[in-house]
């Protein structure tokens, strides 16, 4: 299925009188604020968010999995939804593959198709945390961490593959998450696990071209119950110092302890050089993969304040980050949370543009804490909708990306077109 331009159009003639109403406030209130309209449109209209091609089909937990129909069997059914959802949004720019999940059969093929619907290939994922069938060295014990070296290597050569089809596509980035821990006190020798990590790590990045990063991604628990070999952005920054400048951490939102103060992450990483990527989603309690900002909002906000203050005082500390989403959908129509996640990180990032970065600093530097608070609180309580709304029908994108999703009743026409049974490849 594709959406075309008469479709969005229609949509969007059908929004434009309540828009205009709306969005007269909203730019009155930026006037008001001496904030540019402008400067603010260009920089969301810049934003792109990476769609995880994993989380396309119904997400499975190890209690079972409920078919949502339609699901992409193919990476070109994949490539062709997010295709879908960036014609409805154009911010879903970019794909992220899973290796061996997504491995393309005719990348020439893959990169045309990509190409049509405006869509890039992200950081590419290697995957050591299963057993492939076939794979002669079992996983269960670890993987660039395990005490044997043949198994170190099966698993070096693997990343090596996935940089290969990576570079076919014309991906700049891999990133490693490892599920390499121990479930026990006494298990695995912390030092020498780390140590074996870093000389593997060592062997993929020699390797990794100039232009290339290498994204570490740090877990606290999960699936090892006991020690996760990269369980914290500490430990993933430390190997990513030790490889070299291409090395940097990847922040999943959902990898952190409760109540961890990921903003202050971010800010110190920034601070570093070496903040990679993200993988957004939001969480109650582990890593739960739910739509980013379902429950957490003002942290999204508070991350995004990081973010934009760097990026204001340094305009190159921006560039360089990949920005992804990694989710899962067990209740959900999998299209429709990635647009509701795309949404809540663009109206993030939207009210943190909003900050007045300079009277913030201003408070901060006499201790005015009230008034520090309130310069954030103003922002997060912007409703930002008519500006994303603005921002879209500007860039021919639908006004109301989910209600367009329904109104044309995309999931029953992929259901048509691919039956209710397809399974999509991804946990
Ligand atoms: C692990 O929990 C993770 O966040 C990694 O990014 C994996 O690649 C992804 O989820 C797989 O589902
Ligand atoms: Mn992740």
């Amino acid at each position: 299925m594709k959406i075309n331009k008469q479709q969005i159009e229609n949509h969007n003639r059908n929004q434009l009188k309540s828009h205009k109403d709306s969005f007269g406030v909203f730019s009155d209130q930026l006037t008001a604020k001496k904030i540019d309209l402008d400067t603010v449109l260009y920089r969301l209209n810049q934003f792109q968010v990476a769609i995880p091609s994993w989380a396309l089909g119904a997400g499975g937990t190890r209690f079972g999995r409920f078919h949502i129909g339609g699901e992409p069997g193919r990476l070109k059914e994949k490539i062709e939804d997010v295709g879908l959802l960036h014609a409805l949004n154009r911010s879903s720019g970019a794909i992220s593959l899973h290796i061996p999940w997504d491995i393309p059969d005719d990348p020439e093929a893959v990169k045309r198709q990509a190409e049509e619907l405006d869509i890039r290939f992200d950081a590419v994922n290697s995957n050591t945390f299963q057993d492939q069938k076939n794979q002669k060295h079992s996983y269960k014990f670890g993987s660039l961490c395990h005490t044997d070296r043949i198994v170190r290597e099966q698993a070096v050569d693997h990343n090596l593959d996935v940089i290969r089809y990576g570079k076919e596509l014309g991906s700049k980035a891999i990133t490693i998450w490892l599920a390499d821990g121990s479930n026990f006190p006494g298990q695995q020798n912390f030092r020498k696990a780390l140590m074996r990590t870093l000389g593997s790590l060592e062997k993929i990045y020699r390797e990794l071209p100039d232009d290339w990063k290498m994204l570490i991604e740090y877990k606290p628990y999960e699936p090892n119950f006991y020690s996760m070999v990269i369980p914290d952005w500490g430990t993933s920054h430390l190997l990513a110092s030790k490889l070299g400048a291409q090395a940097k951490t990847l922040v999943d939102l959902g990898h952190h302890l409760p109540n961890t103060n990921i903003e202050q992450i971010v800010a110190t990483l920034m601070m570093e050089g070496k903040l990679g990527g993200f993988h957004f989603n939001d969480s109650k309690y582990g890593d739960d993969d739910l739509t980013t900002g379902c429950i957490k909002p003002y942290q999204l906000f508070l991350i995004f304040n990081e973010l934009v203050y760097e990026s204001d005082s340094d305009s190159t500390g921006f560039s360089g980050i990949d920005w992804m989403i990694d989710a899962s959908h067990n209740s959900k129509d999998p299209l429709e949370d990635l647009l509701q996640s795309v949404e809540a990180i663009l109206s993030a990032y939207a009210k943190a543009l909003l900050v007045d970065q300079a009277k913030l600093e201003e408070a901060r530097e006499v201790n005015d804490v009230t008034e520090a608070q309130e310069l954030l609180l103003d922002a997060f309580r912007t409703d930002v909708r008519p500006l994303l709304r603005e921002s879209r029908i500007r860039s021919q994108a639908a006004a109301e990306p989910l209600k367009l999703y329904r109104d044309l009743q995309v999931r029953n026409t992929l259901i048509d077109e691919r039956g209710t049974s397809t399974v999509a490849t991804g946990l």
